[in-house]
């Protein structure tokens, strides 16, 4: 699939084109195909001339940008030419059971040689990510994961519509790929890179034209670090988070903050004066700052002079209204990890101490609990088992020494409180970060039946026990 950042100038004629379209995603029969293979390959982060590192794609770091009408069905078949097994979740986006690629839970890996079809139709519109969900500290590590953009009937008009997978990355010295497993990332914060990247690029040029609104999608598709942006003195407006739509507000100098899985799209109106540069940094770990990207103006005239409207709030997607007065509550206490203070966690019904849970690979516990490795025999009991229909009230507490963001499969919630404090106006999420000794509660309606994988998206956290999975029936 080409790249498809288009250029639509703002004119009366395409607002109205627009506005036609607007309301009900209409529903096509026959599905929009794609084939992706997954297979071993090599980049050329540094240069042609430089030493070239393995990673694992779709063909391409990140992997083809898919893009479909919201409402449409999308049918991709991926074969796999790895030399494990893999599958594809597709980040954040709501859809049946079978097609959540989650191995075991959902369906069976796919094996090396073999191809799977997956079959879906995107029903909320906004900006989504595929990856691998088996070993997925590895395969996603590894490179393979990808920007999967639907489009609202009736989107923000803007000259340019830029998707940014934003990825960190641990290089050695020959540029090849820091070993994978070990086991310091699984107890501490995950697999950091030292080395970031947008759109697979370690030197992404971004040049704008002086008077230019662009919306910039950005995802984080890192293993373990969470990007905290500043724009400084671009004033950006954030118009969608994790897909849906937010009522537009302008950041200023505050923190974009996205964690790994995590979605942000703003609005961003570039003010400066022909030839001006500017820079984006991260500041999240405030001890290490760097620069992500440093942009410039072009040197042609102004697009146009006149400050622009601020950007409208787009349309909601069809996520229904939690019934907060009639929730069931459940409280979710996340423990563990190094400096946790854990001492021992229930397996399976057995009290074990943490050297022996440690000696299986499980460091992180829920409710004192820990759940196992899902496996073709064992999936392990679910963490929670709901009725469709009805509302939950969840509270996720960290009573860890780490961030973690909390990822659910199948729903998207209502984030209605941090740290006790009610929000105004709730954001929906489907990736919550929440950070040592904080807590938020979601709500959201069980209205999608299966099983469902929850889990934090630091994927080492993951792979070492901080997953496990809830059903709807
Ligand atoms: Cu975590």
């Amino acid at each position: 699939m080409p790249n498809l950042t288009r250029r639509r100038f703002l004119t009366g004629t395409t607002a109205l084109t627009l506005s036609a379209l607007a309301g009900v995603p209409t529903l096509s029969a026959a599905p929009r195909t794609t084939a992706l293979t997954a297979k071993p390959s090599r980049v050329a982060f540094f240069g042609k001339d430089a030493p070239s590192t393995d990673v694992w794609s779709y063909g391409s770091v990140p992997g083809p940008q898919l893009r479909v009408k919201q409402g449409e069905r999308l049918s991709v078949s991926l074969t796999n030419e790895l030399p494990d097994p893999t599958t594809i979740h597709w980040h954040g986006l709501r859809m049946v059971n079978a097609m959540d690629g989650v191995p075991y839970l959902t369906q069976e890996p796919i094996q090396p040689g073999e191809t799977f079809t997956y079959d879906f139709i995107a029903k909320d519109a906004g900006t989504y990510w595929y990856h691998p969900h088996v070993n997925s500290a590895e395969q996603v590590g590894r490179g393979l994961s990808g920007a999967l953009i639907v489009e609202e009937p009736d989107p923000i008009e803007v000259d340019r519509d830029i998707v940014w997978v934003v990825d960190d990355w641990r290089i050695k010295k020959d540029a090849g790929l820091a070993e994978f497993g070990g086991f310091h990332d699984m107890a501490h914060g995950g697999r950091m890179g030292n080395m970031a990247t947008i759109n697979g690029n370690y030197d992404e040029k971004f040049s704008v034209q002086s008077g230019e609104r662009i919306r910039l999608r950005l995802i984080n598709t890192a293993n373990a670090r969470v990007f905290g942006l500043q724009f400084k003195g671009l004033n950006p407006w954030r118009v969608a988070v994790d897909g849906h739509p937010v009522i537009p507000s302008q950041m200023e100098e505050g923190l974009v903050v996205i964690p790994p899985g995590g979605r942000t799209d703003l609005v961003i109106d570039f003010r400066g004066n022909p030839g001006e540069k500017f820079a984006i940094i991260d500041n999240y770990y405030q001890r290490q700052p760097f620069t992500l990207i440093e942009g410039s103006y072009t040197d042609q005239p102004p697009v146009r002079t006149e400050a622009l409207e601020p950007p409208k709030k787009m349309a909601d997607n069809p996520v229904a209204q939690p019934d907060l007065a009639n929730a069931e509550r459940h409280d979710m206490i996340f423990e563990g990890g190094a400096m946790g203070g854990l001492r021992q966690a229930e397996l399976n019904g057995e009290i074990l101490g943490l050297r022996e849970l440690a000696s299986q690979g499980l460091l992180w516990a829920v409710n004192g609990k820990m759940y196992p490795h899902m496996t073709k025999d064992d999936l392990g009991e679910p963490m929670l088992s709901m009725q469709q229909g009805k509302t939950y009230i969840l509270t996720w507490t960290n009573n860890t020494a780490f961030d973690h963001p909390i990822h659910m499969h199948g729903h998207s919630f209502h984030v209605i409180s941090r740290n006790g404090e009610k929000l105004e106006t709730p954001i929906i999420m489907d990736t919550v970060l929440i950070q040592p000794q904080q807590s938020v509660e979601v709500a959201f309606v069980a209205d999608n039946p299966g099983k469902w994988a929850l889990h934090c998206h630091i994927l080492e956290h993951a792979e070492a026990g901080m997953m496990g999975y809830v059903t709807v029936a």
